[in-house]
């Protein structure tokens, strides 16, 4: 039988200010009683939970360009980028449950202040790589791709909050996986930063989000991409985001939407489909 030594720190951000849809922010305690915690270490990981981080309201916070409320997501993301840094240097797989996506843009900065340079495996059914002057929507979870890349780095304007922020991936290391469009990229080599999306998956499966998409991935293929990203052994951080209980409809719809996001850390982290016993498991003697 097989033995998984993960050791994972886990940090809530019930942050909703990237997008307009409440319910988001419910996301990391969802996830949470849906027994994540509890589950990766009968699978066999290490966990430290390091709770959910706490947002100041901001009072005024005017649009830059179109991006809207700039000083919410600005400071939210300096604070989730200091404690993806803590969680990294403390030698932990980093697993952040959002809230909405724009909390990419703090934990994948975080992430990168480590050193080492990342790729970036981004699987959405949307690029998020719009900036504050092409966002349709002015929604910045729409958006954090396009601080983070160096190519873009003339395209982003100044924007209030954000002067920590440094571009610190190269376009060449994204992959994007469930753009319904796009095929993925495998050669992978550097550590991984995988930023999951739960809209990537068909709404049918997890409709509980904000920007549900049809034609999505099936739970098939969305945990084949965790179970072979786990076996790359270069995980190294993953992002949950976008799980909106308000959205799902139905009880059904939210219960399917958050034990899918639950099965896809746990496919992160070494769960296999075929079965794995816990870790303390023995086979009976008669
Ligand atoms: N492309 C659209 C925009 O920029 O507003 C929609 C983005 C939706 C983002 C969702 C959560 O992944
Ligand atoms: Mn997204
Ligand atoms: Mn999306
Ligand atoms: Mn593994």
């Amino acid at each position: 039988f097989r033995r998984n030594h993960h050791s994972v720190g886990i940090i809530g951000a019930p942050f909703s200010k990237g997008q307009s849809r409440d319910g988001v922010q419910l996301g990391p305690d969802l996830i949470r009683a849906a027994g994540l915690v509890e589950k990766l270490k009968g699978q066999g990981c290490t966990v430290k939970d390091y709770g959910n981080l706490t947002f100041e309201e901001v009072a005024k916070d005017e649009t830059t360009g179109r991006a809207k409320r700039p000083r919410a997501v600005g400071q939210a993301n300096k604070q989730l980028s200091e404690a993806v840094r803590k969680i990294k240097s403390e030698g932990h797989a980093c697993v952040m449950l959002g809230g909405d996506h724009s909390l990419a843009i703090g934990s994948i900065h975080g992430h990168a202040a480590c050193g080492t340079q990342l790729s970036v495996v981004w699987v959405d059914a949307h690029a998020d790589i719009n900036t504050p002057l092409t966002t349709p929507t002015g929604n910045i979870h729409g958006q954090p791709m396009s601080y983070l890349i160096h190519e873009l780095r003339s395209k982003i304007p100044v924007m209030p909050n954000f002067s920590w922020l440094k571009p610190c991936i190269a376009a060449e290391d994204v992959v994007y996986i469930g753009l319904r469009d796009v095929d993925p990229e495998e050669q992978v080599k550097k550590p991984i930063h995988l930023s999951y999306d739960i809209d990537a998956l068909d709404p049918s499966l997890a409709p509980a989000t904000g920007t549900p998409v049809v034609g999505g991935l099936t739970y098939r293929e969305g945990i084949y991409i965790t179970e072979h990203i786990c076996q790359t052994g270069l995980l190294s951080a993953v992002d949950m985001v976008e799980v909106n209980p308000k959205r799902g409809g139905t009880d059904n719809g939210v219960r399917s939407t958050v034990d899918a996001a639950v099965d896809l850390l746990l496919g992160c982290f070494g769960r296999v489909r075929e079965g794995s016993h816990s870790a303390d498991y023995k086979i009976p003697d008669p």
